[in-house]
């Protein structure tokens, strides 16, 4: 430390160094900074200072971005969102042909896959929507934000990897980019049913029907375990939602056809008749 600095600027670094969130990191520095002697023998020290100040306001950045999820290319959603991610070559575009009506290239040299490739995966009428995130690599929080932030805003991630190296170091990239969705780890090779999927990701299947009508068993509504009425009256209109009063549950109900609030929570298989307000 320079010897000639002042009680302000010791104070200032005592925060700093107490600091726990970005935000006090800066505006400590900040202070640090503005506290520093004049000096030219303490141009060294307010340098270090100013590259500090550039990677807190940088941090402080890529997090209001990834909370507002406002990054370029994210994949717009159709219903529950699982990306497909692992290093290069592990078999992602593979596992989606096999699971969906996708045709992504399969190759065996790497990033063969450069942009975000979508396809559908039926499971008896359900839908979900596969998304193979383009190869990530070591480093990837910090080198490959965008495709971080299309992983950040899924619904849930399957990892495709050919060793437990990789799945350390992915899952490493994972928690420091903040990506708290659940995660289902597959060997590459590894035989996986549709209904691991669903099942892991706790999804329920919600068919619905018009009254007086047979319900419509060809395409129930796919959502998490523990979703409500609510939940499904919105999954089909933001509209609806609004004008949604109550319904009659067959399945889960104590008798068919029950009369149930919208609160109510459903199972899978479950058949809903929803009411509106006239
Ligand atoms: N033996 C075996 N080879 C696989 C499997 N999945 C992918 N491959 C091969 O691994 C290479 C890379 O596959 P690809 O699906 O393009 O991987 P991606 O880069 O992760 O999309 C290709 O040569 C594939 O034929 C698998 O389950 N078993
Ligand atoms: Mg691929």
């Amino acid at each position: 430390m320079p010897s000639n600095v002042d009680q302000r600027y010791i104070d200032a670094e005592k925060h700093y160094y107490e600091a726990t969130t970005n935000e006090e990191k800066l505006k400590t520095l900040q202070e640090m900074l503005s506290a520093a002697p004049s000096h030219k023998g303490a141009e060294v020290m307010k340098v270090n200072i100013k590259e500090r100040i550039s990677k807190f306001k940088a941090l402080i950045a890529a997090e209001k971005k990834r909370r507002k999820g406002g990054y370029s290319i994210a994949v717009k959603k159709m219903g529950f969102q699982i990306v497909l991610i692992g290093f290069p070559n592990s078999g992602k575009s593979t596992f989606l042909k096999k699971m969906t009506n996708a045709d992504p290239a399969i190759a065996a040299y790497p990033f063969t896959t450069q942009k975000p490739e979508v396809g559908m995966l039926d499971y008896d009428g359900a839908q979900l929507q596969l998304v193979e995130v383009p190869a990530l690599v070591e480093g990837a929080a910090d080198k490959q934000a965008e495709l971080m932030s299309i992983v950040l805003n899924s619904d849930g991630i399957i990892m495709i990897a050919e060793n437990e190296d990789q799945e350390t170091t992915l899952k490493n990239e994972l928690k420091e980019f903040g990506v708290p969705q659940r995660l289902m780890v597959i060997l590459k090779g590894q035989e996986v049913r549709k209904q691991d999927i669903f099942n892991f990701f706790g999804l329920i299947r919600v068919y619905t029907k018009e009254p007086g009508d047979d319900p419509i068993m060809d395409k129930p509504i796919v959502m998490r375990y523990g979703s409500t009425l609510l939940d499904a009256a919105r999954e089909i209109h933001k509209d609806f939602a609004k004008k949604f009063k109550f319904a009659k549950v067959w399945g889960s109900s104590k008798f068919p056809g029950q009369r149930v609030e919208k609160l109510y929570i459903l199972q899978d298989k479950d058949v809903i008749e929803l009411h509106a307000e006239r």
